[in-house]
């Protein structure tokens, strides 16, 4: 069997699902990660981040032995890199994880292995990571120097999930298999074929790594094009919601939804990688990304105006007036805040407002640090029963079975659509 032995560097989102994908199919895999926290997890056969199905799929191959973890990398056929590139200064990706973790692995390849960067990247990023191995290891011979005869082959193929249904469209989505020569593709083609029920489609890396790219700026481009309409409407006193669904009637229209920014760790942060590379040509992408971007501060205005007419149209004092937030997670119906526009939209909210905040989040339990001080975390009812001021900012399903009739306020900013 080839590929008995697989090594996951970076046990994240991405990383632990694939690592379980592997094992559910019965390879050995070993999972390598600096939080000793989650490494102590993973072994107990618990996890460390919030998913559907993935708990069940890492008990399963941590009871039947197919999956460990552990902070120090082995020897292993196959060496998948999946950590985390933020961006650093000026929107410029930050490659200092991905540099570690070949520099972790350097030490333990051997003639035969595979090496696979998923980690959402730059272009020219599996060339320098094969560049950093080559130094690191002259006795083997890598893509860059031989070609197709090379000791080690490496690729990048990037992931493509979506968060709340990885474990899903893990085993179900094409792969764009980016190797550095043919040979480096047939093998990863070979490696992801293990578990996956979608087809390897075929390229080099740096096609590659352009194509993640391009995919999630591509829906950035897409979502800053409905913010921008809803400054628009608001301008005209045009409903954006009737607006997109009478637009997207034209058979070759698909307008997607407005909302207060755009947030998660991916299509926020991967344009800039395009960006970054290519200042002069990224226009558009640039464009996008700063629409999106604006779209919380524009929020904030909005409930300001709103508050602003309360006092006039009541007579009361800014301390006597309560806002209510709904929704902080960075998408519906998860419980993810990370990044997300409607933390920003609630905590700018928190900083200004003189009297009460209320947060209605039904996903979370505690309110988050950042917003503990500032706002008081409360059932639905109750938050629609005390606020004079409401705002809108996640389309949860429990928001969306309150009928917009039963919403009695006047003041409303309802940046999803839900209650008006
Ligand atoms: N959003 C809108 N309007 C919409 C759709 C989304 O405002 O019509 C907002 C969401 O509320 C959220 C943000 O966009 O704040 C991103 O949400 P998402 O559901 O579009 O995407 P993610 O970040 O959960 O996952 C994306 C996916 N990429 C694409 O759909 C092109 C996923 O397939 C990628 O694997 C993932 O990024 C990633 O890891 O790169």
């Amino acid at each position: 069997m080839s590929f008995e032995t697989i090594s996951v560097i970076g046990l994240g989102y991405i990383g632990l699902p694939t690592a379980a994908a592997f094992a559910s199919r019965r390879r050995q895999v070993i999972g390598i990660d600096i939080n000793q926290g989650a490494v102590d997890t993973i072994n107990r056969g618990e996890i460390h981040i919030v998913e559907p199905e993935l708990d069940r799929v890492v008990k399963a191959a941590v009871e039947g032995g197919h999956l460990r973890a552990s902070t120090t990398p082995v020897e292993a056929d196959a060496f998948l890199i999946a950590v985390p590139t933020p961006f650093k200064g000026e929107h410029e990706p930050d490659m200092a994880f991905v540099q570690a973790a070949a520099r972790s692995i350097a030490p333990v390849l051997k003639k035969g292995a595979l090496v696979v960067l998923e980690s959402t990247s730059p272009v020219g990023a599996t060339e320098e990571v094969a560049a950093c191995l080559a130094a690191l290891r002259p006795d083997l011979t890598f893509p860059q120097q031989v070609g197709e005869s090379a000791d080690v082959n490496i690729a990048y193929c990037p992931e493509r999930v979506l968060p709340g249904k990885i474990m899903v469209e893990l085993f179900k989505n094409d792969r764009v298999i980016g190797g550095m020569t043919p040979a480096c593709s047939a093998r990863a083609s070979e490696l992801y074929k293990i578990f996956l029920e979608g087809e390897c489609v075929v390229t080099n890396s740096r096609t590659a790594e352009l194509c993640k790219l391009t995919e999630n700026s591509f829906r950035d481009v897409n979502i800053a094009f409905a913010n921008e309409l809803s400054l628009i409407c608001d301008q005209q006193d045009i409903n954006v919601w009737e607006l997109i669904r009478l637009a997207n009637r034209h058979p070759r229209v698909n307008i997607l939804q407005p909302g207060p920014g755009v947030g998660g760790h991916c299509i926020a942060v991967d344009p800039w990688f395009i960006v970054a590379q290519n200042p002069a040509q990224a226009r558009l992408i640039r464009t996008a990304r700063e629409v999106n971007d604006s779209k919380p501060h524009w929020v904030l205005e909005k409930v300001k105006a709103a508050v602003a007419d309360c006092l006039m149209a009541t007579g009361r004092q800014p301390e006597s007036i309560r806002i209510a937030c709904f929704g902080l997670a960075f998408k519906p119906d998860i419980d993810d805040l990370r990044e997300s526009p409607a933390m920003e939209v609630a905590h700018a909210i928190g900083q200004w407002q003189r009297g009460e905040l209320l947060i209605v989040e039904p996903n979370i339990h505690h309110l988050p640090a950042k917003l503990a001080d500032k706002g008081r975390l409360v059932g639905l009812n109750e938050a629609l029963e005390q606020a004079d001021v409401l705002v809108m900012l996640v389309d949860h399903q429990a928001f969306k079975a309150i009928p917009g009739t039963d919403i009695k306020q006047p003041w409303l900013v309802d940046t999803k659509g839900v209650w008006r």
